[in-house]
């Protein structure tokens, strides 16, 4: 099934051989190659909704840098936020590298007409939650930005190298705080251990639906843009978390875990998809607040647009001048 987001004409035949030969082959699709007109949507979609949920992932964090609780903390929680700030606006580069406008996408998320991730929309009531969303929401972030560090198209795939290396200092920073909390006072531990139990679905959530609710991912996997499915990554996820929350002494919110030992896979209990699919849909706790921050944070920014434009054409005619 195609997306309706992303229907476009009929290719010519052969072009479109030569272009999945070119995937089977391994090659790298580049900026100036010839791609079917569906590939270059899905890539605009897929990659605009990243870089959205970079900008927007910035403000459940952004809330807490005047409380972090000491110079250090507040250090790397800035830089966190500040490289997030920054992983937006190269993805933002990587579209226009397809032939579109930032400007125009932006609009769409100022719109409510362009998707982000859902994870964004849930509210950061306590300092434990800057631990969770390192450890877990980095964490998720990483296990789906590795795999799309070997995309078929290569200006996304290239960013996604450089983005997973500061995911990495993302995860570490929060699963300290995690680690500290969790073996500090009682208060400490049970403040961690509430922080879990609020991220612990959502995170799952980020991989988006089960692989057969899955509409794009027919497309992107036989273009190379997905080399894993939703459910084997969210499951690749669940695997590694299981052993480091015992680490540290806290407990996954799901009483049905399950170790499956012929599959080596822990097993977990069913996803709320209608909470999800009500989150996506834009009727989560914070969608509206999240929408509103980005439209102002829009509107205070817009005498920094008009001054960069104008010191553009200020550039632009005194080196016309001097030619
Ligand atoms: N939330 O056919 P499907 C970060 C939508 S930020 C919202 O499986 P696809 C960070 C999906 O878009 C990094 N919507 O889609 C920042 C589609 O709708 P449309 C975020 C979701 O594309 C700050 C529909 O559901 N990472 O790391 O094959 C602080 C059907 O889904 C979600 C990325 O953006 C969702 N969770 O697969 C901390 C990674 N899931 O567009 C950390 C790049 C699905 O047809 N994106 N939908 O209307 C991807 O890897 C893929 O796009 C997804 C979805 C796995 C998310």
């Amino acid at each position: 099934m195609t997306p309706a987001s992303v229907v476009a004409p009929a290719e010519d035949p052969k072009r479109l051989a030569d272009f999945e030969a070119r995937i089977a082959r391994g090659e790298t699709i580049e900026p100036k190659d010839w791609m079917p007109e569906r590939y270059r949507r899905q890539l605009i979609r897929m990659m605009s909704q990243h870089a959205h949920s970079e900008v927007v992932g910035m403000l459940p964090e952004g809330n807490w840098i005047t409380r972090a609780p000491s110079l250090r903390r507040k250090m790397s929680l800035m830089a966190k936020v500040q490289d997030e700030a920054g992983h937006g606006l190269y993805i933002y580069c990587g579209t226009e590298t397809l032939g579109v406008d930032r400007h125009d996408l932006i609009l769409q998320l100022l719109a409510g007409t362009a998707k982000y991730s859902s994870i964004f929309n849930y509210p950061t009531i306590s300092w434990a939650d800057m631990g969770a969303i390192g450890w877990l929401v980095d964490g998720a972030a990483i296990v789906n930005q590795t795999m799309l560090a070997k995309a078929s198209y290569g200006p996304y795939a290239r960013a996604m190298v450089r983005i997973c290396k500061e995911e990495n200092f993302h995860k570490r920073q929060g699963f300290e705080i995690m680690t500290v909390l969790s073996g500090g006072t009682p208060e400490q531990h049970a403040m961690a251990q509430d922080s879990l139990n609020r991220w612990w679905w959502p995170s799952l959530m980020m991989f988006g639906p089960h692989d057969a609710d899955s509409p794009n991912s027919g497309e992107l996997s036989r273009w190379g843009i997905k080399r894993k499915s939703n459910d084997e990554l969210r499951q690749r996820f669940v695997n590694m978390t299981v052993a480091q929350a015992k680490a540290i002494n806290l407990t996954i919110p799901d009483e049905g875990m399950r170790f499956n030992e012929a599959t080596a896979n822990w097993e977990f209990s069913a996803i709320n998809w209608d909470d999800f699919w009500r989150v996506v849909k834009g009727d989560g706790p914070c969608n509206r607040e999240r929408l509103a921050a980005r439209r102002k944070a829009h509107d205070d920014g817009a005498w920094v647009r008009e001054a960069a434009a104008a010191h553009a054409a200020k550039q632009t005619e005194s080196t016309e001048a001097a030619a």
